[in-house]
């Protein structure tokens, strides 16, 4: 497993920045022209930075992240108050990220996720400051897979922080700690198709009816190899289908405050999360709205972009919200 730490190099930030420089396109009017420039220029990141981002896809980390520090942010305008204004894609931070996903594989975007942009500002706001989305903070952002209730979820999703808050701690919990707690009975449980999950109601934009319909399911909570375990699991969404299972979804509740790892996310710092191997969540914390507050671009890679051909319109990279 690979180590969950690099710490960049100003050599490695120089060459980085000028590699950016070659990802002109307008990343929300021309994303197929712009993720091709960042597929073009990933063939030339610094030595090191590949090779941890390729043993990361191979193993995943010890830790589940991967977290890249000492990265140039760039100018940066004030922190804004929502997630509408789409500021952060035009940082220097966000292409170097685009670097990062299209050696990865292939950056993808939701309609029903900021507003089907490559590139999500995520932002404390007023108004969902309480709710169970990215733009909470006075609330536990509870353990969840990204879009645990869709096929066609993100294979990674890529947190490159703008602005820091020393009290929001990103929480991850592996799926091989999470097997090496449980029993033989336990484990052989949770492959089994005993949940259901709802979908998040955020998805449904203009209230149309989904394509897969409101519940899915049963699915199981573990698959793959005893070894390298995947994991898909909603601590809001996700339902046990008979008491046993119910009670099983309690136990891996309990267990993630034991075996969750943490990272307080800094300026500079761009954190991988491998969505089949790990689960994440987010700690809360204190925002002043005042142009300071945490500022995270967030972005989707998946591995195969075929598998979402037929939710796509032409050439876009943003699957509909009906197939959600
Ligand atoms: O804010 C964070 O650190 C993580 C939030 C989250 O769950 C996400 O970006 O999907
Ligand atoms: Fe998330």
């Amino acid at each position: 497993m690979t180590a969950w730490h690099v710490a960049v190099t100003p050599r490695e930030a120089r060459d980085l920045t000028r590699l950016a420089a070659h990802l002109t396109a307008n990343p929300t009017e021309d994303p197929e022209s712009f993720c091709r420039d960042a597929k073009r220029a990933a063939r030339q990141l610094p030595n090191r930075i590949a090779e941890a981002l390729q043993d990361y896809r191979r193993w995943g980390s010890v830790s589940g992240m991967l977290v890249f520090s000492g990265l140039p942010v760039g100018p940066l305008p004030p922190t804004p108050v929502d997630n509408t204004s789409h500021l952060g894609e035009r940082t220097l931070l966000a292409r170097i990220q685009a670097l990062f996903n299209e050696f990865l594989g292939h950056m993808l975007a939701y309609e029903a996720e900021g507003a089907g942009r490559l590139f999500q500002d995520m932002v404390p706001a007023r108004t969902g400051a309480t709710s169970q989305t990215s733009l909470s903070s006075s609330v536990e952002l509870e353990l969840h897979t990204e879009q645990a209730f869709s096929q066609l979820r993100p294979d990674y999703l890529s947190l490159a922080c703008l602005r820091g808050d020393p009290g929001a701690q990103t929480y991850l919990m592996t799926a091989a700690d999470l097997a090496a707690r449980l029993d033989h009975a336990e484990l052989a449980l949770l492959r089994e198709p005993r949940w259901t999950t709802g979908v998040d109601e955020s998805f449904r934009m203009g209230g149309q009816r989904f394509v897969h319909g409101d519940v899915r399911g049963p699915m199981p909570i573990m698959s793959g190899s005893d070894d390298d375990p995947f994991i898909v699991l909603d601590q809001d969404l996700m339902h046990g289908i008979d008491p046993v299972a119910q009670q099983l979804l309690t136990r891996v509740i309990a267990l993630y405050p034991i075996l969750r790892h943490s990272h307080v996310l800094d300026a500079g710092e761009i954190m991988v999360l491998d969505n089949a191997r790990v689960v994440h969540g987010r700690s809360p914390f204190r925002p002043r709205f005042d142009g300071t507050d945490r500022f995270v671009v967030r972005s989707f890679v998946t591995h195969d972009l075929a598998r979402t051909r037929h939710a796509r319109r032409g050439d876009s990279r943003m699957v509909a919200a009906q197939y959600s």
